[in-house]
């Protein structure tokens, strides 16, 4: 059995139907970036988000996530921004100054905003690693970043 990954949270927040939560996707690798998004917005629906509620932007690429989601925060002010990406590597080091960028600016606007602008871009070596984690809802990079989303505006909440 393997080690990896996160236990699955059981995520309890009164009123889910009042969250609004913003979903930025990068159209580069658009295929996987699309079931990516796919699978988050069910997610979120299946935790009572309604989807009037969900206000989903396209942006070009992965560099441009964290603009984007800064927009949504200055527009809507939603409870939580789940950017969505997929950084291929490919022959130049492309990869590795996109992905530092969009980290660090992404945990930038978490501590300036102090919600979740959740990271939910993959970063992989190539399209077979891209696909077996956006094909489907069992593993989902789309997916599990709705329950960090949730899961991190329940802590507040719990906290509060
Ligand atoms: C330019 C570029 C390249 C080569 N590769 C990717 C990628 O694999 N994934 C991705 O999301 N975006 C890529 N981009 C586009 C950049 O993110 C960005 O849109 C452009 O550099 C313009 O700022």
């Amino acid at each position: 059995m393997s080690i990896k990954g996160k236990t699955n949270a059981q995520i309890h927040i009164d009123e889910p139907e009042k969250l609004k939560i913003g979903i930025v996707q990068s159209q580069w690798n658009h295929r996987i970036t699309d079931e990516m998004a796919s699978e988050c917005k069910a997610a979120l629906m299946d935790l009572s988000v309604p989807e009037e509620h969900i206000f989903h932007e396209l942006v070009p690429g992965s560099f441009e996530l964290p603009l984007g989601a800064l927009h949504l925060e200055n527009t809507i002010q939603p409870d939580a921004v789940i950017c969505l990406g997929c950084v291929i590597k490919g022959e130049t080091d492309h990869d590795v100054f996109i992905n530092q960028g969009v980290t660090s600016a992404i945990m930038n606007l978490n501590l300036r905003y102090g919600k979740p602008f959740v990271f939910g871009v993959l970063t992989v070596n190539n399209e077979e690693q891209a696909i077996a984690r956006s094909d489907g809802s069992k593993e989902n990079k789309g997916k599990e970043s709705a329950e960090v989303a949730l899961e991190m505006i329940a802590l507040e909440k719990r906290l509060k």
